[in-house]
């Protein structure tokens, strides 16, 4: 039986799944990675749960790959081949940001300390990213002679531009939390003290929501970015027929028109 990696708690509504290998930062294993997705499945299949929340055990979110994992780190004997390290990309990352791109419910990310490379980008996959004051994201991968992954070269340059995505990716540099928010990377920096309890108001809040309607926005803003203008009105007009037929819509609208408070429950 291999320890818990991620470490799972339920708050109502709320799946919190915690990175949980401090002493390493929570830098991800093979083994780690093959948890945290099926955690991830888990919590998509489980009907009660509404948002899922992931953040870290101890002072860090994520240093990312862990570079002394057997799958990754450079053989010691000079003759052995490289190993191939697009392998777990393929086998582990890949599905595991397919997997948060496409969850069912919202996902929320508390990232209490510092994010690098994979965790970096795993956190910016999130929905919604909330970070403590003193946390701080690096695009670790130049400084080892890799590229951004795990989304990295495709959610940067979205949130914040080519040229700052270009800086980031090739300087490396700390990124302090709130230089993320006032470049638009995340959503919001709060003091450290109340990361926990900011994140799962957010995070609870989202769960008494109209879930489907939360994850249809959050696809129809990924698809509009490849879209013109008039394909994504098109795009609304489909999906909003759909959501027009469904409970959620019938019960908010019903709710606001008798004036009570509505009773949520697609997803
Ligand atoms: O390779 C592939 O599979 C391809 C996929 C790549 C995806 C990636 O994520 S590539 C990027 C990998 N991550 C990094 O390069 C970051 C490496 N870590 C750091 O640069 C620093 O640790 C931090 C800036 C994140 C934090 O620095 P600091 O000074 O606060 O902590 P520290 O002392 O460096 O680390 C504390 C411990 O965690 C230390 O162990 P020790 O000495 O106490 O036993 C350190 O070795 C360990 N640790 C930190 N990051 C990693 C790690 N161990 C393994 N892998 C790590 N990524």
């Amino acid at each position: 039986m291999s320890e818990h990696l991620i470490q799972i708690e339920q708050h109502g509504g709320v799946r919190v799944l915690r990175l949980n290998r401090p002493e390493a930062l929570n830098a991800f294993t093979a083994v780690m990675l093959g948890q945290l997705r099926h955690a991830l499945e888990a919590a998509a299949d489980d009907g009660p749960t509404r948002c899922v929340l992931i953040t870290g055990a101890g002072r860090a979110f994520s240093a990312g790959q862990d570079l002394a994992d057997p799958h990754v780190a450079p053989s010691s004997d000079p003759a052995a081949a490289p190993k191939d390290i697009g392998h777990m990309l393929d086998h582990y990352y890949i599905p595991l940001a397919l997997r948060l791109r496409s969850m069912p419910v919202p996902v929320v990310a508390a990232v209490n300390g510092v994010a690098a490379g994979a965790g970096a980008n795993m956190a910016l996959g999130c929905d919604l990213v909330l970070a403590a004051e003193t946390a701080s994201f690096i695009q670790a991968f130049s400084r080892i002679g890799l590229l951004p992954d795990c989304g990295g070269t495709w959610l940067l340059p979205r949130l914040v531009g080519r040229a700052k995505a270009l800086e980031l990716a090739l300087l490396g540099d700390k990124l302090k939390a709130a230089d993320a928010a006032a470049l638009g990377l995340i959503s919001r920096v709060v003091p450290d003290a109340e990361l926990a309890d900011a994140a799962m108001a957010v995070a609870q809040k989202l769960a008494g929501m109209p879930t489907r309607a939360l994850v249809e926005t959050r696809r129809a803003m990924d698809e509009a970015l490849r879209l013109d203008f008039e394909p994504a009105l098109k795009q609304e007009a489909v999906l909003q027929s759909q959501l027009g037929f469904a409970h959620d819509y019938l019960e908010g609208a019903a709710a606001f028109l008798d004036k009570r408070k509505p009773e949520f429950k697609d997803r």
